[in-house]
């Protein structure tokens, strides 16, 4: 039998037509904005895989050294059946979490999603490899799309996780209204299982996101090359720059393309015409930086009760496990 590795959630390609009314109104309003989900194209993806490894991005290593000296833990207490990753790029991290579960039981569900297709398969294929008395099987979708079908095709117990502070790409309404659909979604005794990325000085987490190697800066100027293939537009990237900034009063990494010249963009598809003038930014992305204590409060009041949270040796990162 040839077990499909993908299930495209429905709308999903009608979605991503659609959405183009997002970037109108992101690029007509002052200051300028996009959505952070245009990084996600597939070259976006593959830069993100990058910036995982930079010396400077401490994010990834840290939360993959807490997993590895909890994951057993965590599949002795959970042990769930169904393991459900959103926002899972190429799901290195969660090879720790699975290789945990292996050890204490035979059978295991693991759904990966993600938003891209190309890397969502490729990891998929991998893991099915890997893992072959497990059953793997990627959805192709948003996170809103992935929780409204995970709502209506409940099997078994489950634990979903969020790992690598995805949660801080959301701003405090969007993070509030994603965490209660988390809740709704999951059924009483479900787990779900948070990394998120804790509060350090301004100095560690600039560099983060302003690596030596540029990586970043491609990574935040591929919005651009993402939009133009997308909605056959014409920004030239060179007009351009990067550049993150740690607000302290919001306690947030802010990201920007900052335009160096009056100009005009367009975007056929959308039937835009956009004017960018020398030293206007576009604000690409936050990432919200957290609080341990207050995290466990805010989920606690959504019905998330924290069981057990862990974290390094210096508190840079935390990762917290929760019941329904
Ligand atoms: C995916 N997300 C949690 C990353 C972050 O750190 O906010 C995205 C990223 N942006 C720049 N570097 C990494």
């Amino acid at each position: 039998m040839i077990v499909q590795p993908l299930t495209v959630l429905d709308h999903h390609h009608q979605e991503l037509r659609n959405n183009g009314e997002d970037v109108i109104q992101g690029l007509s309003q002052t200051p300028k904005t996009l959505s952070p989900k245009y990084f996600y194209d597939d070259h976006g993806s593959q830069l993100f895989e990058k910036i995982c490894e930079l010396p400077e991005y401490y994010p990834t290593r840290i939360e993959a050294w807490i997993l590895q000296q909890y994951a057993d833990e965590i599949a002795e207490i959970t042990r769930c059946c169904e393991l459900i990753e959103l926002g899972s790029g190429s799901s290195t991290k969660t090879q720790i979490i699975l290789d945990a579960y292996q050890k204490i039981t035979d059978f295991c569900r693991y759904l990966p999603i993600d938003v891209s297709g190309k890397i969502l398969k490729t990891s998929v294929l991998e893991l099915q490899e890997k893992y072959p008395d497990f059953a793997i099987h990627g959805l192709l979708g948003t996170y809103e799309q992935a929780l409204v079908h995970l709502g209506s095709n409940y099997l078994q117990s489950r634990m979903l996780f969020f790992l690598g502070s995805s949660l801080g790409n959301f701003n405090a309404e969007g993070c509030d209204s994603f965490l209660d659909q988390v809740s709704r979604t999951l059924q009483p005794g479900d787990y779900f299982l948070l990394g998120v990325d804790l509060q350090k000085p301004k100095d560690i987490l600039e560099a983060a996101y302003n690596d030596s190697q540029e990586v970043t800066a491609d990574f935040n100027l591929n919005v651009l090359s993402h939009l133009n293939w997308r909605f056959q537009g014409n920004f030239d990237i060179s007009l351009f720059r990067h550049q993150a900034i740690y607000n302290e009063v919001d306690n947030q990494m802010e990201m920007y393309l900052h335009c160096e010249k009056n100009h005009y963009v367009s975007l056929e598809l959308l039937d835009l015409q956009v004017l960018f003038t020398n030293g206007e930014s576009i604000m690409t992305e936050i990432s919200r930086k957290f609080d341990l204590a207050t995290m466990e409060k805010q989920l606690d009041k959504k019905g998330l009760k924290t069981l057990k949270s862990w974290t390094d040796e210096k508190g840079w990162f935390g990762l917290i496990l929760c019941q329904v």
